[in-house]
């Protein structure tokens, strides 16, 4: 149960903010309930307006891959503000963190910032139109890429050929050029370029998919996209926006081996401040604006606070070996989570990558979203309000990740550990 103030404020936000929130997961609607309002967050812990203090797994979705309010990006953002905040003139920033991303994401050789990973998909996505072509555009079900309108489609009646709109607003000419298939079945994805192979201009995808909760690649599946794409001209995109630089300094395509065109990223690249952007083989990127015909524009692309935040925070993940520390904290709770499941007697399915986790609330194996959506999800509404009353934040929704963050400390996880045993009793 939220506090005083918080149901105060979410009854004043909810009179001039659409559902009083300014994205609609925040709304804690996946779990029948209000969210509470934040006073503070510092390290691993978010402290609400009535003075209750959690464990935080949200990590505000992505960035904040070094905890709340690390001092070296506090630091950095009072030193580089005093110079003034925006420029809309190019900045040295700029430079560097293309670099960085040149420098550490295998199939990044030019890089475009933005301003959120909505905006890097829409890009990666019009470039790829661009570049070849050609119209057609395929992606997965339970994968999201922000909320692009053509990208809002769900696999319609002419699934092998067109989609159909999954949000109000979004005509269906719009849809129209979106091919939605399963997740890991690489016989649908084959069907659609058996039908309009020479019309496809990109397949986009999360590698690692984690807003279907975290779903895993099948063995090869990674490898077999790369194939097909290649045989028939059409541009990979691995939609990293959430998995780049957390998963493994080089995100799922430095870990995997599979290297795509474009890559789309954002959020730890932005140590907390708004932030996206699209890059990949020269070749293609050169087709952007103003050299190229492919117009795509921003007036705080490259802000120099946002830059500057999101390199500090690289360089202190590459300074303090953060991926090794998430992967040990990582194993820790999952293992400790499994051994929970093994005393309740439950054969729940838990998938996690480093940092990156999600506890899946049903004994089927978890190929696509569609075993997603079979889990008990009135158990997970009663695990996620356990937690929470103990102290504990978890995702609001079943079809979301769960985030550890280098300044989450052993004892964080032996308390969350403890907090999980508890509410596995409520379920
Ligand atoms: P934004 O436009 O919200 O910055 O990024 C869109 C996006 C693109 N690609 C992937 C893989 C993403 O996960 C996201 C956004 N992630 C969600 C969390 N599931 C953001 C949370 C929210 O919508 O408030």
């Amino acid at each position: 149960m939220i506090g005083p103030i918080s149901q105060k404020l979410f009854a004043k936000a909810k009179e001039i903010i659409p559902g009083g929130v300014n994205s609609p997961v925040r709304a804690f609607k996946n779990v029948d309930g209000d969210p509470f309002f934040v006073r503070r967050a510092h390290g691993s812990r978010i402290t609400d307006v009535d003075g209750k203090t959690y464990i935080d797994y949200i990590g505000t979705w992505g960035p904040a891959i070094l905890g709340h309010a690390p001092i070296v990006i506090t630091q950095t953002l009072h030193e580089v503000a005093k110079d003034g905040v925006s420029f809309g003139t190019p900045n040295p920033w700029e430079i560097e963190m293309a670099q960085t991303i040149v420098d550490w994401v295998p199939s990044v050789e030019k890089v475009r910032m933005v301003n959120s990973g909505t905006e890097a998909t829409m890009s990666a996505i019009r470039l790829a139109r661009g570049y070849t072509g050609r119209d057609k555009v395929i992606k997965f079900e339970g994968c999201y890429h922000g909320h692009v309108d053509h990208l809002l489609v769900s696999a319609g009646s002419g699934a092998l050929t067109h989609g159909e709109p999954d949000s109000a607003g979004v005509p269906d000419d719009f849809a129209k050029h979106t091919i939605t298939v399963p997740f890991n079945k690489p016989d649908a994805v084959e069907e659609v370029f058996n039908a309009v192979g020479d019309d496809v201009a990109a397949i986009i995808l999360e590698p690692i998919p984690a807003n279907a909760g975290l779903v895993m690649p099948r063995e090869g599946y990674l490898a077999f996209l790369r194939e097909i794409t290649s045989r028939y001209g059409a541009v990979l995109i691995f939609d990293e926006v959430m998995t780049g630089f957390r998963v493994a300094r080089g995100g799922v395509q430095e870990l995997m081996g599979v290297t795509p065109d474009l890559t789309c990223m954002g959020k730890v690249i932005g140590g907390g401040l708004p932030v996206g952007a699209f890059g990949g083989k020269a070749e293609i990127m050169n087709f952007l604006a103003p050299d190229g015909p492919v117009y795509q524009a921003g007036t705080l692309s490259g802000n120099p606070l946002a830059m500057a935040a999101g390199l500090r925070q690289l360089k202190e993940m590459e300074k303090a070996k953060g991926w090794d520390q998430l992967e040990l904290l990582g194993a820790r709770l999952e293992d400790g989570i499994r051994g929970l499941l093994k005393e309740h007697g439950l054969n729940y399915q838990m998938n996690r990558v480093g940092s990156m986790f999600c506890l899946f609330f049903t004994d089927r194996e978890i190929v696509n979203v569609d075993d997603v959506k079979a889990a008990d999800m009135d158990a997970f509404k009663r695990f996620f309000w356990a937690l929470l009353d103990d102290g504990v934040y978890f995702a609001p929704s079943p079809y979301e990740t769960g985030f550890i963050s280098v300044a989450h400390s052993v004892g964080d996880i032996d308390e969350t550990l403890d907090a999980v045993g508890k509410a596995l009793k409520f379920i």
